[in-house]
């Protein structure tokens, strides 16, 4: 059975709090918040066409940074795991979700570690589900406590903690699921370091391509389909890299204007397959 089929994705609007105050790695060039609400749109649209239908969640705007959801709750079969995420002011994005609409509307099972009583922090960003296994960045967001919360939810996969460079802000920066068993990577120094900890420390082999830019390495497989940034954003090697190295079908999409706040294609999306709700 495939473990990229999905039918819905839980999407949230942008907050106009984000042009000023996201949380920011390095970048420090203005959002054309304009021209980032369009490519949000398109992103959605790209959803659709891959056969799955968004729930968007209104925003809020005292987290700039909730479009993220990807790292509010990681979410594999019928169970939702809602993170206590490791940056401080992002801490309560899913809590204050309007409906509480994983539990009520997508009929997820919730388990929920934002109100333990203890340091242990996750972002979804750093969980990559492989289909067989759960690789889990060991960041700047995530600690050991985080990772092991994920191990005792998620108990029928081996979890496997990645070190995290720290010029990388989570696993999924560097490396993302493309196809069946297909991993892409990045090529930074610091890509390259993780990924030899994915060779090493994952319990099962892929196919890798590596790409030569770390963002060019963030993608959707959904249902068959593989969602990639486009030639203008990752340039002419990578996108051709990723276009002889695809057999199936494939899909583009910009979101040039959030990654200037480190946003990335996996993280505007909780992809959800929940046949009960069809
Ligand atoms: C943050 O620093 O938390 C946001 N500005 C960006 C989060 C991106 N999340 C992700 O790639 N999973």
């Amino acid at each position: 059975m495939s473990w990229f089929k999905y039918n819905y994705a839980l999407v949230r609007q942008i907050p106009n709090s984000l042009e000023t105050e996201a949380v920011r790695m390095n970048n420090s060039e203005a959002v054309d918040f304009k021209q980032a609400r369009q490519e949000y749109q398109n992103y959605k649209t790209v959803l659709e066409k891959c056969g799955v239908k968004p729930v968007e969640v209104e925003k809020d705007e005292q987290f700039p940074d909730c479009v993220f959801v990807e790292d509010a709750a990681v979410v594999i079969g019928d169970k939702a795991f809602m993170t206590r995420q490791g940056h401080p002011s992002r801490r309560g994005e899913v809590i204050l979700m309007p409906d509480n609409v994983l539990k009520n509307k997508l009929d997820l099972n919730i388990v929920d570690m934002c109100n333990d009583k203890d340091d242990s922090t996750i972002d979804g960003g750093d969980v990559l589900f492989t289909g067989k296994e759960i690789l889990v960045g060991l960041s700047k967001r995530t600690n050991a406590g985080g990772i092991k919360k994920i191990a005792d939810t998620f108990p029928d996969y081996p979890v496997t903690s990645i070190p995290v460079h720290s010029s990388v802000l989570h696993l999924k920066s560097i490396a993302t699921m493309f196809g069946e068993d297909i991993m892409a990577v990045g090529g930074s120094l610091a890509a390259k370091s993780m990924f030899q900890s994915i060779k090493e420390k994952a319990k099962f082999k892929y196919q890798y391509i590596e790409l030569m830019n770390d963002q060019s390495s963030n993608g959707l497989f959904i249902n068959g389909i593989l969602v990639h940034k486009t030639q203008a954003e990752i340039g002419d090697r990578d996108y051709q890299t990723i276009v002889s190295s695809i057999k199936g079908k494939r899909l583009e999409t910009c979101l040039k204007e959030l990654y200037k706040v480190d946003g990335c294609l996996t993280c505007c999306s909780l992809l959800i397959n929940n046949e009960k709700i069809s």
